[in-house]
């Protein structure tokens, strides 16, 4: 038996600032399932196969952690592929190293981050959130990664900053969806500065205590998990600071259909089709979908004197 230390299997940054994220208290039970991964690991040879095909967790709800090998496998990225089963080799030479964030407009120190920069500067920790496709279907992903909010006080956004506006890389070489004309590249992602801000909205940096895989958004995509899964935009570049509501790549396709907002509702129906239910994958059959995707509780006050079938 090969004994495997866990800093030999996780990227150096995410295991220190996981060693820092367990000595919180709150964090302990999290912290706990994570190890349970790692320590799994230094049972067998076999280090990948091992994590990929085992659930080893559950989120707050109890529901259980998706596998790391479906997360990996079944993407939403037409920069590459609008085929979910052919992302992942479609993205396998996507090159994530160097990659800069150029955080400007409305703010008081405008900046152009490195990676580096990010995983030093700010603490990376496991969230686990459900993600829901408007689509239908929809995950348990124990991602990795800091609050946005972070970053955000670092660049001070002015007085009359109220947007944020996301753009992802524009590189019809290395994405060869771009060169669709379909769409309006690149792809564009919007929130209000208050939804930017709330303690659940991250940059996310890892997935099971790994590095992002590029069919993921290497190496940093927000996530937004009470909304639907086209808000949270992959392999980001440009982050800005905007007085007027961002046009999103969706909205602009489909206006009808995706609007800026785009909070899971099982009240507000897709034109097409129903938001009642959705199918987990690893799952059969349907379950019901939650308001907010079931973190209500923690965001409805954003939404309080909103018509949310207006504001869709
Ligand atoms: N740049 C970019 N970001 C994107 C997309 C995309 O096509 N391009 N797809 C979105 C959609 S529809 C979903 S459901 C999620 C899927 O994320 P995942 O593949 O990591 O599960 O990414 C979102 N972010
Ligand atoms: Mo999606």
């Amino acid at each position: 038996m090969q004994t495997i230390r866990s800093s030999e299997i996780t990227p150096e940054h995410i295991y220190l600032s996981r060693r820092k994220f367990m000595s919180s208290a709150s964090k302990v039970v999290l912290g706990a399932a994570v190890m349970t991964a790692c320590s799994r690991q230094s049972d067998s040879t076999d280090v990948s196969l091992d994590v990929h095909n085992t659930s080893v967790g559950v989120d707050e709800l109890g529901d259980s952690w998706t596998s790391y090998e479906s997360i990996a496998n079944y993407n939403n990225f037409y920069e590459f592929s609008v085929n979910k089963e052919r992302v992942a080799t479609m993205a396998q030479d996507f090159k994530t190293s160097p990659w800069e964030i150029d955080v400007g407009g409305l703010v008081k120190n405008p900046g152009r981050y490195r990676m580096e920069d990010l995983l030093t500067k700010f603490d990376q920790e496991e969230r686990v959130y459900r993600l829901r496709c408007v689509e239908g279907w929809s995950m348990v992903v124990p991602w990795m990664g800091f609050p946005l909010k972070r970053l955000l006080d670092e660049v001070e956004p002015t007085m009359n900053a109220r947007y944020v506006r996301f753009e992802t890389l524009y590189d019809p070489v290395q994405l060869p969806g771009q060169n669709d004309g379909w769409y309006s590249w690149p792809y564009v992602e919007g929130l209000r500065l208050d939804e930017a801000s709330h303690d659940l909205t991250i940059l996310a940096t890892g997935i099971y205590g790994r590095t992002l895989l590029p069919q993921n958004g290497a190496p940093v995509r927000l996530v937004v998990p009470w909304k639907y899964g086209f808000k949270s935009i992959k392999s980001i570049v440009r982050i800005d600071l905007v007085d007027q509501q961002p046009v999103s790549l969706w909205m602009r396709a489909a206006p009808n259909e995706y609007g800026f907002y785009a909070n899971v509702n099982p009240n507000v129906h897709h034109p097409r089709w129903s938001q009642d239910t959705e199918r987990r994958i690893g799952e059969m059959g349907r379950r019901d979908t939650l308001l907010f995707n079931g973190y209500a509780e923690q965001v409805d006050s954003l939404y309080s004197n909103m018509d949310l079938q207006y504001n869709f």
